[in-house]
């Protein structure tokens, strides 16, 4: 949920379809504390609206924009266009293309009017959020302790991946050469 305080971030997507990956955005975004909007517009259908609402944000106090969209994805290029503030695209996974129609759509923008392209789909919902923290954190040394701390988590999750299948007993690639060794005649090794 948004919280209570001026938001700094805005989620932008273009159908309410798509939520549920930019949900992904929005937890991490609470995890830092950082406040944020979340709000459906469409470059395509509702382009004047597009316009006005990125404005008003702006107005509001927002200083980042994270846009999702699928398929011929150009909200994010759009909001690029009447903002000067950043704006993070992340293209939706899915559609006939999975979701390579919106990636190409978000990353190929014209020089002048840049648009940071995530992955596609809810890594980059999470990676964009990580960067929207990041560029508040040039200026914002609580938020860096939080991506620190953030970090040391990750390789804490990386070390226990390792402790669990190193004594998992499972069968390494070490073992499949020691194994075919043993099984091929001398000459032939
Ligand atoms: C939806 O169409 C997509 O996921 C996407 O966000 C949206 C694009 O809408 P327009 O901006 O083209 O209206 O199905």
């Amino acid at each position: 949920m948004p919280s209570d305080s001026k938001p700094v971030v805005a989620i932008l997507m273009g159908s309410h379809s798509d939520h549920p990956t930019m949900e992904e955005t929005e937890k991490l975004l609470e995890r830092f504390q950082v406040p944020y909007v979340t709000r459906v517009t469409s470059a395509h259908r509702a382009a004047r609206r597009t316009h006005e609402l990125t404005a008003e944000l702006e107005r509001g106090g927002v200083r980042i924009f994270v846009v999702g969209a699928g398929l011929a994805a150009h909200l994010a290029g759009a909001v690029a266009g009447v903002t000067t503030r950043p704006v993070i695209g992340v293209p939706m996974a899915g559609g006939s293309l999975q979701g390579v129609d919106a990636l190409y759509s978000t990353v190929q923008m014209p020089s002048g009017i840049p648009v940071a392209t995530m992955a596609i789909g809810k890594h980059g919902a999470k990676n964009a959020a990580i960067l929207a923290v990041e560029i508040l954190a040039l200026e914002d040394p609580t938020l860096r302790d939080r991506l620190l701390a953030y970090r040391e988590e990750l390789e804490r999750s990386v070390e226990e991946g390792d402790r669990e299948v190193s004594e998992s007993g499972e069968v390494t690639s070490e073992d499949v050469s020691d194994a075919i060794s043993k099984l091929t005649p001398e000459g032939e090794r």
